[in-house]
């Protein structure tokens, strides 16, 4: 028999779990949780300095491993503090379980002391929420939220405690199973024959792949069916990472930011088959006016998904790893060599911007250099804005590459804290956060986390002293009233890097940027490089909000 408080229980099943680091911040209204947690040899703590650092840390472990990882935070503050991450988590479908400390039972409702309705206004942003009422309830409440967050599609859980149950003392004979993912929704095999009547009977197909390829490890089947069918793969931001950057086959990215050729092979295709992707508006542009000669094939794990933007000719609920393996024995090999021909001659009539080779002369060049120089285990961060772009077309991803970016929510302040919690979950992979000098000061605080654990996280700012996707926006959109986008204060990052601990490098006026960059890529533990970049160069294309993805402002030529 157990005998043990709320707070014991909580950390028990955590630690049964497979939990071995938590982020947070301590207040009062989890101090229990805290206390039971400071006994625990098998959690370690890692002590953010703002709870959003503590939500995206976690995100950061999750994404890495695709296991469900945990962050803390304590009531009213801390909680609203730590939903940007918790929001976040849910559109890019990250497994994180998000644990709030909440005044007592009795003072709910009385605005007490630090008091939200933390499980109201966590409702719209996770998958699932729970506000605990007795601590008996956390024996099953814990294992299902770690069962809710990695079945189906991934994604956050919130379990609201109020600090009375924390501290209330449960006795129970034995622990409960520990919560796992449940099977995959199983395809229908109809379908299947039917999609392959489809693929095999299209003249120019095209293949779509999203996050929830990379999520279900799918990329290396894709591959081998975009080969036999001869289908050009284009991916979402959060695919990229599906199928190497440079296979003859891969058209990079679609939408906002695609090279033209992509997109225009898109507005040509007869049939798309959309794997683990959710019609996302920067993806499609004017969804009614995306692939308007396509049929689509829609795969997903998620219900809700399928028919939800645009009704799909034939839409398959199933993991896509288990339905393109289904897939490749039933399919017809075929050539395509007008399709590919005409995809190739595309390509030369608007070639792509991005250099074959990096350097240090634009922004693309740059991150193409420092992708060179990463190596392909590599795991890339990003924050928001025209340096995620970029990064996005440049950087040369394999499937080995990590690349988290704040896809969904498109966070800034998301680079830094996820980029810790990465390295902390994958300490012999090198960690690259390309960031911006607007985002990076949404978390710098960080710093001080990363110093104290002593990861290996190397930003690389590049700093135009402005909210540069912003005013790319204003110059575009409404006639160059650069309101509120361009900073006054030229604030000095190596000097407040160093104050942090962190090891400094700079580009601005080397004699040799190469040297310099190979030299701080080299260098183990927290390290900032420091770019200079032009205010005016642009991430090119630029399809305008709103409008159809053939639309394509600026990007025609090698610029
Ligand atoms: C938290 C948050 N606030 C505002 C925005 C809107 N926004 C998108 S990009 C951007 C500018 C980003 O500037 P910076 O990080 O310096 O990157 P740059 O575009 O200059 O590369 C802004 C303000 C956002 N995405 N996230």
């Amino acid at each position: 028999m157990f005998s043990m408080t709320g707070a014991q229980v909580t950390i028990g099943l955590l630690e049964r779990q497979g939990i071995r680091t938590i982020a947070g911040i301590p207040g009062g209204a989890n101090l229990p949780l805290y206390d039971a947690l400071s006994r625990s040899t098998r959690i370690r703590h890692v002590l953010t300095r703002h709870e959003q650092g503590a939500g995206f840390l976690a995100q950061g472990m999750a994404r890495v491993t695709g296991r469900p990882a945990v962050c803390f935070a304590t009531s009213g503050p801390g909680a609203t503090n730590i939903l940007t991450a918790i929001a976040d988590a849910k559109l890019d479908s990250v497994p994180v379980i998000c644990i709030t400390g909440q005044v007592p039972r009795a003072m709910i409702g009385t605005d007490a002391f630090q008091e939200v309705d933390t499980y109201g206004m966590s409702i719209p942003i996770t998958k699932h929420n729970f506000l605990v009422r007795q601590a008996r309830d956390l024996l099953h409440i814990i294992p299902e939220a770690f069962s809710i967050a990695t079945s189906g599609r991934p994604g956050p859980v919130l379990i609201d405690i109020p600090r009375d149950v924390q501290l209330e003392m449960v006795d129970f004979g034995q622990w409960p199973e520990i919560g796992e993912r449940e099977p995959v929704p199983a395809y229908f095999d109809g379908d299947l024959d039917l999609a392959v009547e489809m693929l095999n009977s299209a003249r120019r197909p095209i293949l779509w792949l999203g996050g929830g390829v990379v999520a279900s490890g799918a990329g290396q089947e894709m591959l081998t069916l975009a080969e036999r069918l001869s289908m050009p793969v284009t991916s979402t931001l959060m695919g990229l990472t599906a199928v190497p950057h440079d296979h003859p086959l891969n058209m990079g990215m679609l939408g906002m930011h695609a090279q033209r050729h992509t997109n225009m092979a898109l507005e040509a295709c007869d049939l798309i088959l959309a794997a683990g992707v959710r019609f996302d508006d920067r993806a499609t542009g004017k969804v009614q006016e995306f692939c308007p000669q396509a049929k689509v094939i829609h795969i997903d794990i998620d219900h809700s998904e399928l028919d939800k933007l645009r009704a799909a000719s034939l839409p398959i609920l199933g993991d896509v790893r288990e339905v393109v393996r289904a897939l490749l024995p039933k399919v017809e090999p075929a050539e395509r060599q007008e399709w590919i021909g005409y995809i190739e001659a595309l390509k030369r009539a608007f070639p792509s911007r991005i250099p074959e080779q990096g350097g240090h002369a634009t922004p693309l060049e740059l991150i193409r250099r420092v992708g060179e120089l990463a190596g392909d285990s590599a795991i890339v961060v990003t924050d928001v804005g025209k340096h995620q772009m970029w990064a996005a077309q440049g950087y040369p991803f394999t499937p080995g590459t990590g690349w988290l970016t704040s896809g969904g929510l498109g966070t800034m302040g998301f680079g830094l804290p996820t980029a810790i919690g990465a390295a902390l979950a994958a300490p012999e992979r090198k960690v690259v956060c390309f960031s911006g000098d607007g985002s990076l000061l949404m978390n710098i605080q960080e710093m001080a986390t990363a110093a104290e654990q002593g990861v290996d996280v190397t930003v690389v700012l590049m700093n135009n002293a402005s909210l540069g996707l912003v005013h790319q926006q204003q110059e575009l959109f409404f006639k160059a009233n650069y309101f509120s986008s361009i900073y006054d204060v030229n604030v000095d990052f190596g000097l407040i890097a160093s104050g942090f601990c962190w090891k400094t490098w700079d580009l601005a006026g080397a004699a040799d940027p190469d040297a310099v960059l190979g030299e701080a890529l080299a260098h183990r533990g927290p390290t900032l490089i420091h770019v200079p970049v032009d205010r005016d160069e642009k991430v090119w294309p630029m399809v305008p909000p709103g409008a159809a993805n053939r639309t394509m402002l600026g990007g025609e030529c090698h610029a």
